[in-house]
């Protein structure tokens, strides 16, 4: 029997599944003494260091866990849970941690860094742990904006470092407390077996830890390769994987069917995607809490992916037939409750950074703001859906506009992105510039950046496009739409800054399959999981 820390905040349900895969039976801690009485505690961490060590505090779960932790009773701490162990973060100034580890956590802030670090990175071991049997090296997967790093004092705890930017601190392990920057239950079959190790671990025994290296090489954060499904009712009623040619997603009146969401999220992980993501793609007129068949699709994937998940579509506040009012707080949360790690806002962003540009304000109440604020900026992506208007000159548009080697239909050689709403159906008088910059200051964590030119063509990624948010934005950006063989990978790595790039059609029609992709884009000198 396993005991955890639920919270309330963010994705618990991925652990609780890791758990339950590996043949244990999970329960909540519901009272403070729970937390000194549990066989072994898994403390997951999701959120910002303020809202967790908030909760802890008005449940009382502060001492307790001290306690635990002064008693070497074998708990885990996962993510954010790491940080609380330190004094401080620089993220909620002026709240103490649980102050076990010296030091602060701080901002990553070397330059030219995608903030937050999200995706999957090495670690090198300093120590021999029980925790890390059988593990060979693989990459784990990361998330997180800050991040403690060693120092004289707290040496003694550092089980593993990470380099991004720097060195920071990725594992810390004293006796039977061990935490985790990354996420081991968002890691693939290496987290799962770390994660088996921590659950099948002899208790009450305090392992003896030993360097096993000072010579550590830095380690590298991949790109990441991500299979997108979206997701729509057919006329018979069935959700459905489907894909569009530039949106389009009928084929002689019919809604294109190319399989079960289940199923091929499940094919996409076994085939080592690094991350999946569902778009509902009528969610803009379908409201998502009513819409369960959605939320079904996520718990069912949930169970068995173990790599993170993604949902967009629908996320905005919403009156229900009887009355009910949902902010979208209120579905974003379903979503994580339900399984999804990020959240993938479209239409909604567009109308948030109007207002934005009407205002120059913050209101506080934007469901990027919102959704940042509780579950962490890292789970918030925009998902942009851009088109090209072409121009002869810049000076014929307000907009930012740039010089494109594909020229417009009448040779124009400049033009700027429109940002659409409605799965594109209507064009709005924002650029791409201006969404992507305004979302980053409101709270979002990451743009998965389309481009309804491009998809379903087959005819690469639009590098251009990709070049022009990279240079405006500090946050990841994931390239989207056009991707028709592996060499298109390639480019978009080599020639961009991107930091992910996702693909649908050529994974559903079998025509590249996501090792191919991966080898190839190794073979140019790029690192991937
Ligand atoms: O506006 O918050 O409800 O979100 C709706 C979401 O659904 C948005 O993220 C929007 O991008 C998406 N969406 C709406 N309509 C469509 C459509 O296709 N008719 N899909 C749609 C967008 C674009 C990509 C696609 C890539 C890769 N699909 O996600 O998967 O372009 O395709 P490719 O590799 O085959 O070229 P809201």
């Amino acid at each position: 029997m396993i005991t955890l820390l639920d919270y309330g905040a963010g994705n618990v349900r991925s652990v609780r599944n890791a758990i339950r895969m590996l043949g244990y039976e999970v329960q909540n801690v519901c009272n403070p003494e729970d937390i000194l009485n549990a066989e072994k505690l898994i403390f997951p961490g999701v959120g910002s260091f303020g809202l967790v060590m908030d909760r802890l505090a008005k449940d009382g779960f502060v001492e307790p866990l001290r306690e635990r932790i002064r008693r070497n009773k074998p708990m885990l701490g996962i993510c954010i849970a790491l940080q609380a162990f330190f004094e401080g973060s620089d993220e909620s100034p002026g709240v103490p941690g649980l102050g076990i580890i010296p030091g602060m956590v701080e901002k990553f802030s070397e330059p030219g860094l995608s903030i937050p670090q999200i995706g999957w990175n090495g670690i090198s071991l300093l120590k021999q742990s029980p925790l890390f049997e059988g593990y060979n090296g693989e990459k784990l997967y990361f998330v997180h904006s800050y991040r403690a790093v060693q120092n004289s004092d707290n040496q003694d705890w550092v089980l593993t470092t990470t380099t991004y930017g720097g060195e920071f601190i990725s594992a810390v392990e004293k006796g039977n407390i061990t935490a985790f920057q990354f996420h081991p239950e968002k890691s693939g079959k290496a987290g799962l077996n770390i994660l088996k190790n921590f659950l099948g671990g002899s208790q009450e025994i305090s392992r003896i830890s030993r360097a096993v290296s000072q010579d550590t090489q830095p380690t590298k954060l991949a790109k990441r390769i991500i299979a997108c499904l979206d997701v729509r009712s057919n006329d018979a009623g069935d959700l459905v994987v489907t894909k569009g040619d530039q949106y389009d997603v009928r084929e002689e009146g019919e809604v294109r069917n190319l399989g079960m969401p289940v199923d091929l999220a499940r094919r996409y992980y076994e085939e080592g995607a690094d991350e999946i993501t569902f778009l509902n793609i009528t969610g803009f007129r379908d409201f998502p809490l009513q819409d369960q068949p959605m939320l079904e699709v996520l718990k069912r994937t949930s169970e068995n992916v173990f790599v993170p998940l993604t949902i967009g579509g629908g996320i905005k506040s919403f009156t229900a037939t009887d009355g009910r009012k949902y902010s979208a707080l209120d579905v974003a949360t379903e979503y994580f409750r339900s399984g999804a790690d990020k959240i993938s806002i479209g239409s909604d962003a567009v109308y948030e950074v109007e207002n934005y540009l009407a205002t120059g304000k913050k209101t506080g109440e934007s469901s990027i703001e919102q959704i940042s604020i509780v579950y962490g900026a890292q789970a918030v992506v925009i998902s942009v859906d851009p088109r090209r208007v072409y121009v002869d000159t810049p000076e014929a548009t307000q907009h930012a506009t740039l010089t494109t080697a594909y020229p417009g239909p009448n040779g124009e050689r400049y033009c700027w992105y429109q940002c659409t709403v409605k799965g594109g159906r209507e064009g709005r008088d924002v650029d791409v510039v201006q969404l992507t910059t305004v979302c980053e200051l409101l709270g979002a964590g990451e743009i998965l950046l389309n481009c309804i030119d491009r998809d379903g063509t087959n005819s690469g990624f639009d590098l251009e496009l990709i070049r022009m948010v990279k240079d405006v934005v500090g946050i990841p950006v994931i390239a989207s739409s056009g991707a028709g063989n592996a060499e298109h990978f390639v480019d978009v790595f080599c020639k961009t800054r991107a930091d992910a790039a996702l693909a649908a059609g050529i994974f559903h029609r079998h025509e590249v399959a996501i090792s191919e992709v991966k080898e190839c884009v190794a073979a140019a000198g790029v690192e991937v999981r």
